[in-house]
């Protein structure tokens, strides 16, 4: 007896001790094939849709009247708002109207196979009932419901699959920062974790945020990826779970970091990857709702950019931002439904779908192949004429080429100098049928070897698209393709083989179009790559004493004097970036004239690292040698000020000079206050104006 006593007692200690090691299982070490097996539903899936909802919905952007720019779900953190002051707005976070079906149904409708709610955004406040806090939804909104159990419902019963957004950062909790963190992190974040993915069914996502703050550590992260993997097993976890993020590029930085993807945001890989990923966007500048945001893309961009991400091996997650009383904005359901539409007719080149080696042929153009190799997509953007022309693809002779929707087998011809040419008949054409935003060309074929497109480069700058020169500019073309042989027109037209061929550099001195091809053995000819190049001599001559960023170049120094400005979008190509060193111009007026002014624009972009001058000064001189200060102004900058432009001006009694030199001081490193602070600053300019 005592012995049957022993071994089962014996028996039972095995049992725990087994089911202690099956619940602490490290999922690190997590086999390749394991891991293919967990990834694969999402990796055919493709498009999900993100949704930002919460408290800040209520105040939508605008604070004591004012519209705050900025994204509507850091009006908090903008505006500064006391924590206390903040949390009133939650009786104001009444969603009658919320039908969580509807949603979820839109979703499906617009082709999106998943979902991700927010259930704590970086305001701290619990979209779902938590025994952990009262700042949540059923303790402190008029509600009263838990609309995260009514929207996995709602996603159970649409076979939906459901993830969960949740910030590590947490404003309304006092422990979230500084030494109490690791109090905050195994009292707060875990249990509420715990209950997330204990009472709301299979949840097939889990997406952190917030990674960026000092307290957050890999270590931590690790352990926060082993964590939820042993509450389901089977869920993914993105990358931001640790601090190996490469900024918004998103995606994480050689070496061991937990996460099963990527996660750039507000951007699309420049090129594909073999790694996971997915991209994040908003539709608007926002990710939470805003009252006063109608800066909507459209379907089409929506459409290029799901398209984009496919052909580049990657899934899109598109946000939506619903008000607080529970409505998806109209300019949202519209471009849902009409993504939808196209899906329709064309999911075969999405769902499942794959990268291919095709590098990027044109803008207007993108390739995707079928999870057998079978078949690639060819999507062609934009309104379709007699005929496309595909360079990257060999048809396999006899292979029928469809267009996705149709049955019609198109003609087409290809020989190996220009490739692909496919016919479209008149009755398509002219049907009405065609879509206008882009169509999908199925084919069985091989991947064709294209000759790379030159690039144009001038002595400062390579790779230009659009480059102002002074008096004359020295161009050069190249082709990483050795044996190519290079043709170029500047007087606009498309070059061909007749046109003059490129030996050497060679000078410009008036304003051109520059457009170049080229042609290696064996290889299909390029597409044409092309230069706007413009002469600008608003000043005799300008020189800056320190380079700018290469992600930032513009459209070379001249931008700062072509009369056209920068927007509050830091990425929009007219503002010259400089990484943490000053903004240093000498420019030469080429005779002397009387000066009365000179300013200079700046945009300040707090998310994006991008702070105006702490100082900006003036010199004047008659050589260029002998510079006198002729005026400084001091600027203290404002954590408040998330995104604006300012223009610096030195006003001067009036003064005879030939030479200007401009000095702005880059703060160089972002300030204490910033969420990135100690990291690299920049300095954003456009626009010097001397009068
Ligand atoms: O700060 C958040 C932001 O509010 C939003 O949630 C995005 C979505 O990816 N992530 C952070 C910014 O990187």
């Amino acid at each position: 007896m005592k012995i049957r006593f022993i071994s089962l007692l014996f028996m039972l200690m095995l049992l725990f001790a087994c089911k202690e090691k099956e619940a602490n299982r490290n999922y690190l070490n997590e086999t390749v094939f394991d891991k293919d097996a967990r990834m694969e539903w999402w990796r055919e899936a493709r498009f999900g849709m993100f949704i930002h909802w919460g408290v800040y919905s209520v105040p939508a952007g605008v604070y004591e009247g004012r519209n705050i720019s900025g994204t509507g779900e850091w009006l908090m953190s903008i505006c500064q708002i006391p924590i206390d002051t903040y949390k009133t707005f939650s009786t104001g976070f009444n969603p009658q109207k919320y039908n969580a079906l509807e949603w979820v149904r839109m979703a499906k409708n617009a082709g999106m196979k998943y979902i991700v709610i927010t259930t704590k955004h970086h305001d701290g406040f619990c979209m779902w009932d938590s025994k952990y806090t009262d700042w949540d939804i059923i303790d402190a909104t008029p509600y009263k419901k838990d609309v995260i159990k009514e929207f996995a419902d709602a996603c159970k019963q649409e076979g939906m699959k459901l993830g969960f957004y949740h910030s590590l950062l947490d404003w309304a909790h006092a422990d979230a920062k500084g030494e109490k963190f690791a109090s905050y992190r195994e009292n707060y974040l875990k249990p509420q974790l715990k209950e997330l993915l204990t009472n709301y069914g299979e949840i097939s996502i889990l997406w952190f945020d917030g990674d960026w703050i000092d307290e957050w550590t890999n270590e931590q992260g690790s352990d926060l990826y082993n964590f939820v993997r042993n509450l389901q097993p089977n869920i993914l976890v993105n990358n931001r779970v640790t601090k190996g993020r490469n900024g918004m590029q998103g995606m994480s930085v050689e070496g061991e970091f937990a996460g099963d993807f990527g996660t750039p945001e507000q951007e699309i890989l420049n090129e594909a990857s073999t790694l996971d990923w997915e991209a994040c966007m908003t539709m608007n500048d926002t990710w939470g709702f805003k009252l006063h945001d109608e800066n909507w893309k459209t379907t089409a961009f929506l459409i290029f950019n799901l398209v984009d991400a496919c052909a580049k091996g990657g899934n899109y997650l598109l946000n939506v931002g619903p008000t607080s009383e529970g409505l998806i904005p109209q300019a949202s359901v519209e471009r849902l439904n009409e993504m939808g539409e196209w899906l329709n007719r064309n999911a075969e080149a999405i769902y499942g779908s794959k990268r291919t080696d095709i590098k990027i042929e044109s803008s207007n153009m993108r390739y995707t192949q079928s999870k057998t190799n079978k078949h690639i997509y060819a999507t062609v953007f934009g309104t379709l004429s007699d005929s496309v022309v595909l360079k990257s693809v060999s048809p396999l002779s006899g292979s029928k080429i469809t267009l996705l929707g149709f049955d019609e087998n198109l003609k087409w011809r290809w020989d190996n100098i220009y490739g692909l040419v496919i016919y479209i008949p008149e009755n398509l054409k002219n049907g009405g049928k065609l879509s206008t935003i882009a169509n999908v060309f199925k084919m069985e074929a091989t991947v064709a070897k294209v000759t790379q497109s030159p690039v144009i480069s001038t002595i400062e700058f390579s790779d230009v698209k659009k480059a102002l020169f002074n008096q004359k500019e020295e161009i050069i073309l190249t082709s990483i393709n050795d044996d190519a042989e290079i043709f170029y027109t500047t007087d606009g037209s498309i070059p061909n083989l007749q046109s003059t061929k490129y030996i050497s550099s060679f000078e410009i001195s008036n304003s051109c179009t520059l457009k170049t091809i080229a042609l290696s053995k064996g290889a299909i000819i390029s597409s044409v790559s092309e230069a706007v190049l413009k002469q600008c001599n608003t000043f005799s001559r300008l020189d800056l004493k320190n380079k700018p960023s290469v992600n930032y170049p513009a459209q070379g120094y001249l931008t700062l004097a072509d009369s056209a400005r920068g927007s509050l979008y830091f990425k929009d190509g007219a503002w010259l970036g400089f990484e943490s060193v000053d903004f240093e111009a000498d420019i030469d007026l080429g005779k002397s004239k009387k000066i009365t002014s000179v300013s200079t624009g700046f945009l300040q972009d707090l998310l994006s690292a991008v702070f105006l001058p702490i100082e900006y000064t003036v010199f004047l001189s008659h050589d260029g040698i002998n510079f006198r200060e002729a005026g400084k102004v001091n600027h203290t900058l404002d954590k408040n000020e998330m995104q604006q432009i300012r223009t610096f001006k030195i006003d001067i009694k009036p003064t005879k000079a030939r030479f200007v030199r401009i000095v702005a001081k880059n703060v160089a490193q972002c300030p204490d206050w910033h969420s990135g602070a100690g990291g690299k600053a920049s300095l954003f300019a456009d626009e010097i104006i001397i009068e």
